[in-house]
């Protein structure tokens, strides 16, 4: 069974869709700071799978506003528990450009080579090889709508509806999580790990 090292249970839910049943470890690993998704994912899966000692996954998202060059990114966290949605949109609120993306980078570990074609992650000497899956998602930030999902949903909107408007399967069809995770599944099948 895969693994997926997270303290987040929405995200959870919505890979539940594309792997099955999953189980969740609650284990918060080590966020590289000052550093990309990407690599803080990459890290996080290595981290992950030493400590679960089976095939894992971790999954490193963010929030880009693009009024604020990008911010709060890798931060995203940060901002979301200090400064709050509700001020997040306030301070976009008199800005030009409300636009924004989401984006994520699933990452996957199980302490197997992959082929030299298949390896998007530089491997250091000893280090378990790691896959990545990116998506990315364009919206708007808007005034906070909606009870579902979790985090930032209320405040980013997609096509007139805000994340958390929308049912899990609804957001998977169109998120920055349901586009890495559609691309996890398939590597997943292709390479006979399911
Ligand atoms: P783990 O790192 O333990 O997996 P986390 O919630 O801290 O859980 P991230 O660092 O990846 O996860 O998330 C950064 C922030 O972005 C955090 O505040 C999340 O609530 C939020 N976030 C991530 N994915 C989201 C989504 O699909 N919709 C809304 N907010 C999201
Ligand atoms: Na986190």
């Amino acid at each position: 069974m895969l693994t997926f090292v997270t303290t987040n249970p929405g995200k959870v839910h919505e890979a539940e869709q594309y792997l099955g049943s999953v189980e969740q470890l609650d284990f918060d690993y080590t966020e590289v700071q000052g550093e990309d998704l990407g690599a803080i994912a990459a890290h996080g899966a290595r981290e992950a799978y030493r400590e679960a000692g089976g095939p894992v996954i971790v999954d490193d998202s963010g929030l880009f506003v693009d009024a604020f060059d990008g911010f709060p990114g890798p931060y995203s966290s940060y901002v979301e528990s200090h400064v709050g949605i509700d001020r997040v949109w306030r301070l976009t609120e008199p800005e030009d450009d409300h636009g924004a993306k989401f984006r994520t980078v699933v990452a996957y570990c199980d302490g197997e080579g992959f082929e030299a074609s298949d390896s998007t992650d530089s491997v250091r000497d000893g280090d378990p090889p790691v896959k990545v899956f990116e998506g990315v998602v364009p919206g708007t930030i808007v005034a906070p709508r909606g009870d579902g999902g979790f985090g930032y949903d209320p405040i980013f909107e997609h096509d007139g509806t805000t994340f958390a408007e929308m049912s899990t399967e609804e957001k998977n069809a169109v998120s920055h999580r349901g586009r890495a995770l559609a691309k996890l599944g398939d590597w997943l099948d292709e390479t006979g790990r399911v």
